[in-house]
């Protein structure tokens, strides 16, 4: 074990000394200064039409200059969100103004069902990393809190975690899952862990993420995206590593690189084998991921998501640099077909499924990682021209926000809070200082919230 991490350490030590020498002999570095100020003058423009027009909200409508809120209360999730990013490109005033807010406004006894999920990676990773990019306890008093309010989802049958619990009385509902919604809290549970001593929180989530595990096909080593809480049962039979599993396989593999527990490595070393087997496809079209029948591995659709390329970042990570590459032409194909990638294209025949742009950030979090992981230049020029893309196609003249239809440009009016967490991120950490950000020194949970390893 010792052996393993040292070996790890070197490697880190050993990516970054080489990333940061191709930086310095490949970038100019006027340039990377320009596009990081522009990259920060972009989310003060998009953070300004929340502060404007839906200030104590859960998100913006940027056109409508209004905004809404996920459930019958604001749990607000723009600040909480973007909280990270203003830390890491330094934004003094917009962060005193959302710490403000959250430690004002921010209470978690609500009686509202929420979606244990979503509110793990947003505002619990977001409390959790705040807390430790600015040092405040109220952050960890308010992520312990929100944490203990969700934990009866784990009380189930089979220790597969409910979707739904009742934040003031605890009650949970949601008995059909996936297994992102099992196993994309791990990160999140074991930093409370870490950071309270109290192991209970990690260890009751990783029985959910074991018993997918241990439910996966015997033959395929495939897992779908619906399963019963409260028997282990599959209720459909499509893999594939898209939404409703795409997080539970990333957090195998950063989980395993944040808390070195080796039965999350062996679980992915089993998953990486299948997906490579069965999902993976090989087309004229490029290189993809696809759908198969969990239980015989047979292809069953041809259709990438524009969250699938959350599996770029995660090759890197994994090492497996050949393959990311691969996966990366076909990202920037995707990205470059209209000027802005769509939610869905089938690979086979290159059509859009469904045309809208949410301003999602996995394509350009692929190409981030690419760029760290191999140093080389195109990838960097990759970042450049997505930016670009946003900043053509979603920035009105108040703000940012989503397109219904990438094939006429039309505006949607509203902007998801990822795009403060990670989209402006991912852009801007192109182009970030070194010695403001350093990838090998942490692991960014998926909605690209830096956490960082703190304990012995
Ligand atoms: C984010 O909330 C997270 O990245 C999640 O894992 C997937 N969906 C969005 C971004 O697209």
């Amino acid at each position: 074990m010792i052996k393993r991490t040292i070996i790890c350490a070197m490697i880190c030590m050993f990516l970054s000394a080489c990333c940061q020498q191709n930086d310095c002999n490949q970038i100019d570095q006027t340039e990377k200064t320009e596009y990081a100020e522009r990259v920060k003058a972009a989310f003060r423009k998009a953070w300004g039409a929340y502060r404007n027009y839906a200030w104590g909200m859960d998100a913006v409508n940027p056109i409508s200059q209004k905004g809404h809120n996920w459930y019958s209360e604001s749990l607000l999730m723009t600040p909480v969100d973007a909280y990270s990013t203003m830390c890491v490109m330094g934004l003094e005033k917009e962060k005193e103004e959302a710490k403000q807010l959250i430690f004002e406004k921010l209470d978690f006894d609500k009686d509202m069902n929420i979606q244990q999920f979503e509110i793990a990676i947003r505002i619990l990773g977001g409390l959790i990393s705040a807390y430790q990019l600015d040092g405040d306890e109220r952050f960890l008093e308010l992520a312990v809190d929100l944490g203990d309010r969700m934990m009866p989802v784990f009380d189930s049958p089979t220790g597969i975690p409910y979707r739904l619990v009742n934040l003031r009385t605890g009650a949970v509902s949601g008995e059909i899952t996936n297994p992102c919604e099992i196993g994309s809290m791990l990160l999140e549970y074991g930093m409370l862990s870490k950071l309270t001593g109290n192991p209970e929180y990690y260890e009751k989530c990783k029985k959910g993420v074991v018993a997918v595990f241990k439910n996966r096909d015997p033959k395929t080593n495939l897992i779908s995206g619906a399963i019963d809480v409260r028997n282990g049962q599959w209720l459909d039979y499509t893999a594939h590593i898209s939404g409703g599993i795409d997080a539970y396989y990333e957090y195998l593999l950063k989980g395993w690189l944040l808390f070195g527990d080796p039965e999350l490595k062996e679980m992915w070393d089993v998953f990486k084998v299948a997906i490579d087997k069965y999902l993976a496809d090989e087309r004229n079209t490029g290189f993809w991921y696809g759908q198969a029948d969990m239980r015989t591995g047979e292809r069953i659709n041809t259709s990438f998501c524009a969250l699938d390329c959350f599996y770029g970042a995660v090759l890197c990570l994994d090492n497996d640099l050949e393959t990311a590459q691969k996966l990366q032409e076909s990202i920037y194909k995707m990205w470059t077909l209209f000027g802005i990638e769509p939610e869905n294209l089938n690979y086979a025949t290159m059509t859009v499924g469904n045309p809208c742009y949410m301003a999602r950030p996995e394509a350009i979090e692929a190409a981030y990682y690419n760029w760290i992981y191999s140093g080389d230049k195109k990838y960097y020029e990759q970042g450049k021209t997505m930016f670009e893309s946003i900043e053509k196609y979603c920035q009105i003249e108040n703000g940012y926000c989503q397109i219904a239809d990438v094939r006429t440009m039309e505006k949607w009016d509203t902007l998801e809070s990822f795009f403060f967490a990670e989209t402006m991120m991912y852009c801007y950490l192109f182009f970030a200082p070194e010695k403001d950000f350093n990838l090998h020194k942490c692991v960014l949970n998926t909605e690209a919230h830096p956490f960082f390893r703190t304990w012995k």
